[in-house]
This record gives structure tokens, sequence and C-alpha cells, in this order.
């Protein structure tokens, strides 16, 4: 098994965001810990229609893709997850050589390689426990492959803010190579209610997901917040095309993390994740100014959901 770990710091942009006149935490946070698994059962949520809405779009449309893609492709999948959509991809793609998962929650990504490895031998599996936003060296593959195709499924390039988003999805275009493709999930809807059901779901399953982000610094960064003094809440910006995942402090209070005190009044809150919703325009203007260009896209039919496949621009091809 080759597996390349990267180290991140996260006491920069903790503190920073912390130190902001409108206090804010890396979203990564979130994922980390039992963030992993509160996020799966947000996607098990009937709420939370991004999740089946996709595979659904995956299910009738794989075969298209795969014509588009061809044989022998290596993927790699920035946030690979559990890997129920995974296996539908390479179990659809016509012989796939290798599998790049790309995962910052170590234990349940060699959960899933695993698994994948018992279930598709025949293709080669290559983990990398890294955050996938920052920099990282791909392990380099053992069996010849003809493309690399990218998928980054799950609406996840709404976590960019849009200056980030285009950065990013120009690296994973030169980190890709010259005959390369990318299969992008994103979701359109603006639709308040459905957006709130979808983001402060009832079972509060969101709540405890956000709440993980505090827990998480109360464990690693020697932090004193306590869960019962903030609500979650979910806010759709319209303006901004964004919903806003933000911890509302339920009354003054001061918390120490890492050594240094955070005032917080009654009522302020910390920003925890932006959940960006791209319209189609949206996302042309993006792809065109991240050295990408649709070859085809698929729209689901009881959401604006759909799944971008990808090809490079022709001027970048060299
Ligand atoms: C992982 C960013 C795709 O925006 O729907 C779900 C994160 N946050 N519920 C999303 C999330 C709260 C999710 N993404």
């Amino acid at each position: 098994m080759s597996l390349v770990a990267l180290r991140y710091d996260d006491d920069d942009d903790v503190l920073a965001g912390l130190r902001a006149p409108r206090k804010q935490l890396p979203c990564r946070l979130l994922y980390a810990g039992a963030g992993a698994e509160l996020f799966e059962r947000i996607c098990r949520l009937d709420a939370y229609y991004p999740t089946r809405t996709e595979l659904a779009l995956l299910e009738q449309h794989l075969p298209q893709i795969a014509h588009h893609v061809g044989p022998a492709a290596r993927v790699i999948e920035p946030g690979s997850g559990e890997g129920k959509k995974t296996r539908m991809l390479l179990r659809a793609l016509d012989a796939p050589s290798s599998y790049v998962p790309i995962d910052i929650a170590r234990d349940q990504l060699h959960r899933m390689a695993a698994q994948l490895r018992a279930a598709l031998p025949e293709v080669e599996i290559q983990p990398v426990v890294a955050d996938y936003s920052e920099p990282l060296e791909l392990p380099a593959p053992q069996r010849a492959f003809r493309r690399t195709l990218v998928f980054f499924p799950g609406s996840t390039i709404g976590n960019f803010e849009p200056g980030d988003a285009r950065r990013f999805l120009a690296r994973l275009a030169a980190l890709a190579g010259g005959d390369r493709m990318l299969l992008l999930g994103a979701d359109a809807t603006r639709d308040a209610a459905a957006l709130e059901r979808a983001y402060d779901d009832e079972h509060g399953v969101t709540a405890a997901f956000n709440k993980n982000a505090l827990a998480q610094l109360n464990r690693s960064r020697g932090a004193t917040f306590e869960l019962d003094g903030f609500a979650h809440r979910a806010v759709w910006n319209a303006s901004a095309s964004r919903v806003e995942m933000q911890l509302v402090s339920k009354r003054r209070q001061v918390v120490r993390v890492a050594g240094e005190l955070f005032k917080l009044a009654d009522g302020e809150p910390i920003v925890t994740e932006h959940c960006y919703k791209h319209t189609p325009a949206a996302m042309h203007a993006l792809l065109a100014t991240s050295g990408w260009r649709p070859r085809q896209v698929f729209t689901a039919q009881a959401t604006p959901f759909r799944l971008w496949l990808c090809e490079p621009l022709a001027a970048n091809r060299v």
C-alpha cells in the first residue's frame, strides 16, 4: 500500500478567524473526528436532497459518462468520504487502472480503501491522507493509464470561496495532466425553504455536525467551548448565493483557544461553513476561468442539481 501523509497546520487560520470582526472557523473542522460519521448521517437524511439526487443522476448517466471517459482511466477523488459513489463510478468505467482517494479522515479513508481493494481487486488503490485544499503530491501509479478523471461530487465545490474555487479547479487541471477530465457535482438550489430543511434538519444531525467543530478545538487546541452555549443556525444569503452555517452564542461569554481569550456577545455568530450554490451561468464562468469546459451536463429532475462532465479548454491543450 502506498501512502503519502502530509502535515497541515490549523493554528493560523483558526486563531485568525476568531480574531476577525466576523468570527469564522475553517470548515474542515466540521469533518474531523466524529464529523466524518455525522456528515454521512446527514447524507442519509430525507431532507438532505443533494446526496440522493446525485446518486440518482449517477445511476442514470454513468454509462454515458463511462463512454466519454474511455478505458484504463486513473481516477482521483479529493474528499473521498465513505465511497458509495466511487464504487458506482469505478464499476461503470471500462477497466479503470487506478484510484487515488484523498481525504483528511484517516480511519474512514483506510476502511474505504480496504473495502475497495476487496470489491475491485483489479484496480490499484492509492489512498492519500491529506487536506485536499492544500497543495499535495500524488503517489506514482504502478499501472499504465490512458487519461485521468478527477471525481469531485457532492457539491463540495460549494465549500470554496469564489477565488479559491477557481484556483482549486485550476490546480486539479494541472494535477491531472494533459489528457484529463473532470466530473463535478454542483447544486444550484436557491429555494430558501428547501435549503432550511436540508441545512437545519429536524433531527438535529446538522446541529451536532456543526458543533463538532467546537468539540474538535476543545480536543486539539485546548479550547474551552461549552457546546450548550451555542445554537446551530443555517442562513440563506441570497446575494452571496450561499448557505452560511453558523454557531450563535446563547449568552455573553469568553472562551479560551490555544491560550488566547475570545469574547462573544449574546447572539454573536461564528461562521463555520459557506455552502455556495452555483447557477449554471456561475458554473460556466468558474469552469472557463479555471481551464475546463463542459463536455456534457446532466441535470436532475426534482432539483437543479447537476453533474458537469468537463474536459480541458482547447486553449490549454499543448
Ligand atoms: C459537503 C459542502 C457539500 O454544502 O451540502 C451539509 C456540507 N453542511 N450540511 C453541503 C453540509 C451542512 C455539504 N458539502
